[in-house]
């Protein structure tokens, strides 16, 4: 009598009744205990394709998990619609962003809609709505305030092709994170946030991240850099100009043989002004500029060239040869390398490169060098050697003492530094939120006052970035204004705020996104936040996720936030695979969610992604198992079908063991089995892999024993199968629930728990003989080990007896079979 799986029927049904009764509409409850958790927003693209669903249904299993918990659940969602993404695309389909954005938005949603990933849609975000930027622009406003917004004119790393500044953060290998064109560096005006102030915070806190993975952990620490070292002054042959350098070796200064200086170092201009050499030098450092990135020069071919100037050794006065070198990075320490080509492999490669001589300054412990026959530096520590009155001295004792020496002459200083830079905050593109300054004659730099922002954007035909220049500069009515302070006519701001700026702060947004006066309700905030698991991809590692740590810490400075870190936990789910590719539109190896839906159903697509393999790791995308998952649900369902009148009728079995038949029994031992699995699995670690592979073996029990079992056993079975089913395939789950009799939807239900008796594994009774004679029984586990038959038949009582006084021979234990004592 079983009816068909009607899967398209039950789905519209359950996402409509989710949608009718607020399923995932909360509010602050100070009496529950709270959840919040968030999938990493997404930029509109405009489709979601299986790929994105590793993430999404990720989080919406894990939501209704703790729904089930009795958890309240923050669980919104937004878009992180302004920026590059949105404009190029715009930019290349001949359509304005806007439109493109709000296109996009309307189908992803109705994308999420049917695979049943629900939100808590009241509280949705569009960063580019004003509402929501006037207060990317006032956080904007609170770091200018705090001195930590400024405006300088710096070298940037420059795309040619999007006409754009990036941050260190979006160069990847020397090229645009965005198009893949190689950066250059080009000196302009730009705004920056001053988080290197923040350096050594965001470096402790990460102490607190403890439900982190250690790799991003680890990657951010990094990121930050943190390196103790010595800063050395060098003067110039001219007698009078002092140049620093940075190490991290001060023990190898009596080792330099040169010295070198980056390309973009202020002071080559004048050190070869007038020079024969002028020329050479001048062209290098030109030919040098032009390479972009912070990493870039550490791995490329040294190349360098000569000044002819001279600096000279603060501890032993030797004049070494002053160098430009493209190693040298102008963005770390102070731009100029002590360089000491036995200690350090760069400096060694560069001085073998043009013949520059090798002074060997530390020993290994037990031998010694000799610099003509080195093949590579040597890094380690050691003992000191050519090293004035430091000779003999273990390294690690060096370093100490002879920056002690040079404090004592002013030649040099105990310092700290961080590779973190500033982040560079302004864009010269249209698509983003106003900057919220104007500049006055008279005034200078005033920003604008609270209670006129937002600062609006305003709509253009024309938003194709120009050379250099944002292109709200070629709109009068933008540009012109009024200063705040004085009256007189001044001009806006023409650049726009980085898209990184709008991510930084919507998790807090979420808590009360209707509050039209302030960013947030410190209630809300104080209630919901910290975000208790946060679910995204590792590739923001160290972009959107240092910038969040950032901004919440200089809230909660000023007193906006009571938390100092928004994320407690942080899960980062590996990639789907299809056809050995990461799955990408780029790469045309997309499977869509729309098709697979249309054929097996939303509750199957999600099934088959939570069962891919472990959530962590990378997992490899085929169509066969998607219908083995379908294959299962059919299943249950018709299995279900078959016992519905039967265990709808019944109340849940709540009976004495002993009255249960074998099968009864045995189906539910397999339940309480699985159900700790499940438990342990989704709790644990979002394993929903092996929780589903472990429902699929219990329904192989359920269908051996349904027909020997009573009603009130199969009600037991069925309810616990549905809530047990329910984050990953919610669908069929309140289906089945419903027809069981249940009023309130499976998400009002607890998560089942186990029984530990029904659980236990039943004992089977084996007879131990003595001496070939019957003399009693024991009750062990199935299959349990000879050495625990041998213990526990000796134990036994009555056997006990009979080898009383005698003598253990030897003892034959044959498992669930047979014990015999031999006994004399
Ligand atoms: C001399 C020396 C001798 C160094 C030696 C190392 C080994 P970390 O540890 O990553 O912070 N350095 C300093 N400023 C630089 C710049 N602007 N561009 C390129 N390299 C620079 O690296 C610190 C080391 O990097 C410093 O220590 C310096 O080389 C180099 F046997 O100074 B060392
Ligand atoms: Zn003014």
């Amino acid at each position: 009598m079983s009816s068909k799986y009607d899967f398209k029927a039950i789905e519209k049904k359950w996402q409509d009744r989710w949608l009718r009764d607020g399923l995932f509409e909360v509010e602050m409850d100070p009496s529950r205990e709270k959840l919040y958790c968030l999938n990493m927003f997404p930029y509109p693209s405009g489709v979601l394709h299986v790929g994105h669903g590793r993430n999404y249904i990720l989080g919406d299993a894990v939501v209704r998990f703790k729904m089930m918990q009795g958890y309240n659940v923050l669980a919104p969602m937004g878009w992180d619609a302004f920026g590059l993404p949105a404009e190029n695309a715009a930019i290349k389909f001949n359509i304005h962003p806007a439109k493109w954005v709000a296109d996009n938005i309307a189908n992803m949603k109705r994308q999420f809609f049917s695979q049943g990933i629900f939100f808590d849609w009241r509280r949705e975000i569009n960063t580019s709505d004003p509402d929501y930027y006037k207060w990317t622009q006032w956080i904007f406003l609170k770091l200018y305030e705090s001195g930590l917004a400024y405006k300088a004119a710096a070298p940037v790393n420059w795309c040619p092709s999007c006409k754009c500044a990036l941050a260190n953060e979006e160069v990847k290998e020397g090229k645009c994170e965005r198009c893949g064109t190689s950066v250059e560096l080009r000196d302009l005006d730009q705004w920056f946030f001053r988080i290197t102030r923040y350096a050594q915070r965001l470096l402790d806190d990460l102490d607190l991240l403890t439900e982190w993975p250690e790799k991003i952990v680890s990657m951010q620490r990094n990121w930050i850099g943190r390196s103790e070292g010595t800063e050395v002054d060098f003067l110039l042959d001219d007698g009078e100009t002092v140049i620093k350098c940075f190490t991290t070796r001060p023990d190898t200064l009596y080792g330099v043989t040169f010295f070198s200086l980056a390309p973009e170092h202020p002071i080559i201009p004048d050190l070869v002004r007038g020079a024969e050499r002028e020329r050479e030098v001048l062209s290098f450092v030109e030919r040098h500029k032009r390479v972009g990135g912070l990493k870039n020069a550490a791995d490329a071919e040294k190349e360098g060239v000569f000044t002819g100037r001279y600096v000279v050794n603060p501890v032993n006065g030797e004049r070494v040869p002053l160098w430009v070198a493209n190693y040298a990075l102008m963005q770390y320490g102070t731009g100029g390398v002590m360089a000491v080509p036995a200690h350090d492999q760069r400096d060694f490669l560069f001085a073998r490169k043009y013949g520059l001589p090798v002074k060997v300054v530390i020993r290994p412990p037990d031998s010694n060098l000799d610099p003509s026959e080195m093949e590579e530096a040597y890094e380690e520590p050691g003992v000191q050697v050519n090293s004035g009155p430091f000779d003999g001295m273990p390294s690690e004792e060096a370093k100490k003492a002879i920056t002690e020496m040079l404090e004592k002459r002013g030649k040099g200083r105990a310092v700290v530094r961080y590779r973190l830079r500033d982040w560079l905050i302004s864009r010269q593109r249209y698509w983003g939120a106003p900057i919220p300054i104007v500049f006055c004659e008279r005034c200078g730099e005033v920003p604008v006052p609270e209670e006129d922002l937002p600062v609006r954007l305003p709509e253009l035909e024309e938003f194709k970035p120009a050379r250099g220049t944002s292109p709200l500069a070629s709109v009068p009515d933008f540009v012109e204004t009024v200063c705040p302070a004085c009256g007189a006519p001044a001009k806006r701001e023409t650049d726009t705020i980085a898209q990184w700026l709008c991510s930084c702060w919507y998790f807090l947004r979420f808590t009360s996104p209707f509050e039209k006066d302030r960013p947030f309700d410190p209630e809300a905030e104080k209630y919901w936040m910290p975000v208790d698991q946060y679910i995204g991809g590792a590739e923001h590692a160290v972009l959107h996720l240092l910038y969040s740590r950032f901004i919440m810490k200089v809230l909660y400075d000023l007193g906006y936030v009571s938390h100092p870190e928004p994320f407690k936990a942080l899960f980062t789910q590996g990639t789907i695979i299809k056809d050995g590719a990461k799955m990408s539109k780029s790469l045309g190896n997309v499977v869509s969610p729309d098709d697979i839906i249309e054929r097996f159903g939303a509750d199957t697509l999600r099934l088959y992604t939570l069962f891919i393999g472990p959530p962590e790791r990378a997992a490899e995308w085929t169509d066969e198992s998607v219908q083995g998952c379908h294959k299962f649900l059919r299943r249950v369902w018709e299995i279900f079908s078959a016992c519905e009148k039967a265990a709808a009728s019944a109340e849940p079995w709540s009976g004495p063991a002993d009255e249960l038949n074998p099968a009864e029994r045995k189906l539910r031992r397999s339940l309480h089995q699985t159900i700790r699995r499940v438990r342990e699995d989704i709790a644990g670690h979002f394993h929903f892999n092996t929780a589903i592979a472990a429902l699929m073996e219990f329904y192989h029990v359920l269908k051996a024993t349904a027909s020997e079992s009573r009603p009130s056993v199969l009600r037991e079975a069925f309810a616990d199968l549905a809530l047990m089913l329910a984050p990953m395939a919610p669908h069929i789950a309140e289906e089945i629930w419903e027809r069981l009799g249940n009023p309130d939807s499976v998400f009002r239900h607890p998560f089942p728990d186990w029984d530990e008796e029904a659980a236990a594994e039943e004992l089977i009774e084996v007879p131990v003989q003595v001496n070939g004679r019957l003399r009693g029984k024991i009750k062990v586990a199935p299959g349990a080990p000879r050495e625990e038959l041998e213990r526990a038949a000796l134990q036994q009582p009555n056997v006990a007896r009979w080898i009383e006084g005698k003598k253990v021979q030897r003892i034959v234990a044959i498992p669930e079979r047979l014990v015999n004592i031999v006994v004399r």
